[in-house]
């Protein structure tokens, strides 16, 4: 109890009465509890603001544990086992690199970070995540990537990686297969789940992975469990905007399913987080703000005899002034260091200390370091209720590597240590290897029947199973929609709609289908209106974990906002990277819960892979299912909207992605076989690869399928003969390719050619570029491995074999989108194609800036026809005339 001495003087208040008040208060709280304290502290600041006066606004607590001594309970483990098996780990982790490194200087991987988060891993491992079983779904754990080494060390102890692979770390292509650098399900598919390395994507996907869970909960494809999602970040990558950017949705939607943990080693690569602030009070600040529920972990049990003291606040105080680059020097400091500036600044906090020797001062822990602290921390986060909490616990980089590395702004890369600095990790950590066994720093696992395996397989026996670990766990589907995808295939019989409405018509369809009907995901960033899916909202629902709790403004209509708690479609607002990780999370359900949930996400293109591609990597590292539209796209058929709107990029940005295929399509029965044969290729055939169509705005009748029976395959292989020329006599011939919004115009070209200037020309619908060059280069490949063998030829290259006349290709996106596959066509071709910004403006006057229409692809035509002496330049100077093309009009690529 404070008594008259220790009371901090406030002006103008006289000390006795100060020590009544605060008598007062403590009789409150030791006779009626926490909660009648906390109350009447609220009732007292109500009064206080009624009345004019009021403290300012604070969004921090003091720089103490959040959990006080008294709550923090008991540890359940057997510690000293446990930091047995840690010291292990860490040896192990730290050999993996040294090792590597050795081999080829080039190679190691990261020491500092594992070293520092090795407690709150371990606590993790040994007590709270629990393996996904037959019975329950498991927890989601998203591990800081740079942190791997410490991953793959722990499943080597627990007899899941041989040491062979431990050698091979970051040597993938050794002939007996290596460890993958960071997380990546694609390298390793049995054990990664979650690729976290990209910083600041994992913190966004978790919280839209937790959100995701709740949904299938409330549309009752999955039970109710209490399954948590897990994501340890570092505090440097907090910086990067994704990983707050969603804070505030997860606390909206109450997700306590949800639990932060974030590493505040108060580094980041080059240096302190925040040399001059404090991350950790900045980190709180923002979450406190945002509603989270935040537990800070920054002292270790060491502190509490000094807290204990602390009764006026003035170590907590001292604490809470030190910028963060003073307290990262404190660590490679002595303990008279320590003594004088942290304690130096009262002679009280001296007297403190004064029975405090120094190297016990020196080796005070953080909370982050200690087990008991970061299990009262998680076992406080798994229980509460009602928001998600985020851990914030103070550790050091570089944990253990000493003078070598501890607290360094150097840590972060390290990966060499010398033998006096081995020696003497193996000595703290008390790892059984000889001095004379150092210099070739071997793995180290104790025999099975030992303790320290024993304990650890039993805990995770106990837990459910090893984490992280992969596994498809859904059934394949029927995925036969012959009967569903039919009426699209016979075109709109004269009536306009744009291929963005065919798409709808088809999503309509699908959410009615017995079997996919209720795995359909309609994900949309607050873009519903712009693609005509409004009609979907009273057909099934916008989800909301409230449901609708007021009236909408347009109820008596037909197709009002209807929310609903089972609601299906996904209405992310105004955030595609948010939309894209419920797509992640619905795409790779099949593996997470077992459930095939097939994705639908349709934005503006423009604001997909422009903008968000790291997100798309990410997804097909995850082996992530599902379409993505870009709607509106291209880059003259959006009339009106400009630079910014008008998308003649993504499907070059489409072609990175390996497991992506991109298709630009033209009519609704393309996007029918295209999304039919999707469904069956990914959700019964099982293959990891996800679709990205683009769909557009403008509406014409759309055509029944050509009879040709070719016609199926070709779309799918991106690219068939939509309209011969009926002219088989003529000499002039011509090949021409459109694709989705230009074909069009080929189509009219194919008639001013065939009608002025007696050209045959025949029109191809090229669906997709990058299959036909992915098929090409496949092919070439082929053909380079097996020089004694017959040679194959491109798709492309086999169908346009006999195909007489010049060849032109015209396209919405970039010239260089056709020019990937003009090696493989048997003659050279002329490109038209969207190079440059777009401008506000209609189509017809888009397409003539673009030099895109059908009078472009006429002229170009002749021209080749001129270059391959079928006509005189003549014929062309005149067409320029008779097309009225303005050839001194701006560049579009540089106007
Ligand atoms: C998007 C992105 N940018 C940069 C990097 C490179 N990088 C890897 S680790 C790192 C520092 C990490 O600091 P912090 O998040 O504090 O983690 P710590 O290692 O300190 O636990 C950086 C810059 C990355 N992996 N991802
Ligand atoms: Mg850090």
């Amino acid at each position: 109890m404070a008594d008259n001495s220790s009371v901090a003087k406030i002006p103008g208040i006289d000390p006795q009465e100060m020590q009544e008040w605060f008598e007062s208060f403590d009789a409150v709280l030791k006779e009626e509890g926490p909660e009648a304290a906390t109350l009447l502290l609220d009732r007292l600041r109500e009064r206080a603001l009624t009345l004019g006066v009021g403290p300012a606004f604070t969004a921090n607590t003091p720089y103490v544990n959040t959990i006080s001594v008294e709550r923090q309970g008991i540890f359940p483990g057997d510690q000293e086992i446990e930091r047995r098996i840690k010291s292990l780990i860490r040896w192990n982790a730290l050999a993996m690199v040294v090792r590597a490194n050795r081999v080829d200087h080039s190679i190691g991987g990261h020491i500092s970070t594992y070293a520092s988060a090795a407690t709150l891993f371990e606590v993790g491992f040994n007590h709270f995540f629990r393996g996904r079983t037959e019975e329950f779904e498991g927890d989601t754990v998203y591990l800081q990537g740079h942190a791997s080494p410490g991953v793959y060390a722990r499943a080597f102890l627990e007899g899941r990686l041989s040491a062979k692979k431990l050698e091979n770390f970051r040597r993938e292509l050794r002939p007996d297969g290596g460890l993958s650098s960071y997380p990546h399900p694609w390298l390793m598919p049995d054990f990664w789940e979650y690729p976290t390395v990209s910083m600041g994507l994992s913190p966004l996907m978790a919280i839209y992975q937790a959100r995701f869970n709740r949904y299938l909960e409330y549309r009752g494809i999955k039970p109710k469990t209490n399954a948590k999602v897990w994501a340890f970040l570092g505090d440097g990558e907090t910086d990067e905007p994704e990983s707050l950017g969603a804070i505030t949705l997860a606390s909206r939607e109450n997700l306590d399913n949800l639990i932060f943990v974030i590493n505040c080693n108060l580094q980041r690569l080059d240096g302190p987080v925040r040399g001059n602030g404090k991350i950790v009070q900045e980190l709180e600040a923002a979450f406190r703000g945002a509603g989270w529920n935040v537990i800070k972990v920054l002292w270790g049990s060491d502190w509490d005899p000094l807290f204990e003291q602390d009764v006026d606040g003035l170590l907590a105080k001292r604490l809470g002034e030190m910028v963060d680059g003073e307290s990262q020097k404190l660590v490679v400091e002595s303990g008279a260091y320590v003594r004088q500036n942290v304690f130096g600044t009262d002679p009280r906090l001296l007297k403190m200390v004064e029975n405090v020797p120094d190297e016990a001062l020196r080796t005070l822990r953080q909370g982050g370091h200690d087990p008991r602290k970061v299990y009262a921390a998680y076992k406080a986060a798994v229980e509460h209720t009602g928001s998600p909490t985020v851990i914030l616990a103070r550790t050091i980089k570089g944990y253990g590597l000493g003078e070598s590395g501890e607290g360094r702004n150097i840590t972060h890369q390290q990966k060499k240590l010398n033998e006096d600095e081995l020696r003497e990790f193996r000595s703290r950590f008390g790892i059984p290897i000889n001095d004379d066994q150092l210099a070739d720093t071997p793995f180290y696992r104790p025999p099975e029947e030992s303790r320290e395996i024993q304990y650890l397989r039993s805990r995770r026996k106990e837990l459910g199973g090893y984490v992280p670990t992969r596994k498809v766990r859904s059934k394949p589907l029927v995925a036969d929609h012959d009967a569903l995808f039919r009426e699209f295939l016979t075109g709109s019989e004269g009536r306009e709609v744009s291929t963005t409405m065919a798409f709808v018509g088809m999503l309509r369809q699908m959410l009615r289908d017995p079997e996919i009907g209720k795995l359909v995901v309609p994900i949309v960033p607050d873009e519903a209106r712009t693609f005509g899916m409004e009609s979907l909202f009273r057909q099934v629902g916008i989800y909301s974990s409230r449901g609708q709790l007021y009236e909408p403004v347009d109820q008596h209509t037909l197709l009002y906002y209807k929310e609903a708690k089972d609601g299906q479609i996904l209405e992310e607002g105004i955030t595609e990277a948010g939309s894209m990780t419920s797509f992640i999370a619905a795409g790779t359900a099949y593996a997470a819960h077992g459930i095939n949930t097939i994705p639908f996400f349709i934005y503006y293109s423009m604001f997909g892979l422009q903008r968000i591609s790291d997100f798309i990597w990410a997804a097909a590292d995850m082996r992530c299912r599902g379409f993505m539209l870009g709607g509106t796209a291209g880059r003259t058929t959006l009339a009106g909207e400009g630079l910014q709107h008008q998308d003649g990029n993504s499907h070059i940005l489409a072609l990175p992605i390996p497991t992506m295929w991109a298709y630009d399509p033209a009519f609704a029965y393309e996007i029918a076989v295209i999304i039919q044969d999707g469904i069956r290729r990914m959700y019964k055939d099982g293959e990891n690869i996800f679709y990205y169509i683009t769909v557009m705005n403008e509406a014409y009748a759309m055509p029944p399928m050509p009879s040709d029976p070719g016609v199926k395959d070709g779309i799918l292989k991106g690219m068939y003969k939509y309209r011969a020329s009926e002219n088989k006599k003529s000499k002039l011939r011509a090949q021409i390719f459109g694709s989705g919004a230009i074909l069009r115009e080929v189509l009219k070209a194919q008639e001013i050619l065939g009608e002025k200037y007696g050209v045959a020309a025949d029109v191809w619908s090229v669906t997709s570029y990058k299959a036909l060059y992915y098929d090409g280069i496949n092919t070439e490949r082929w053909n380079l491995l097996h020089p004694t063998e017959k040679p194959r030829a491109p798709y492309i290259s086999q169908i346009l074999s006999d195909a007489p006349g010049v060849i032109v290709a015209a396209t919405d996106y970039l010239k260089a989108l056709p020019n990937l596959v003009s090696k493989w066509i048997p003659r050279h071709m002329a490109t038209l194609g969207t190079d440059g910004f777009g401008r506000s403006d209609g189509r017809e006057a888009l397409r003539n800036f673009f030099e895109v229409d059908s009078r472009f692809i006429t002229l170009a035509t002749l021209y080749e026809l001129l270059q391959d002496g079928k006509i005189e330049a003549a014929v062309v100077e005149q067409a320029i005339k008779d097309l009225g093309i303005d050839t001194e009009k701006a560049n579009p690529l540089t106007a």
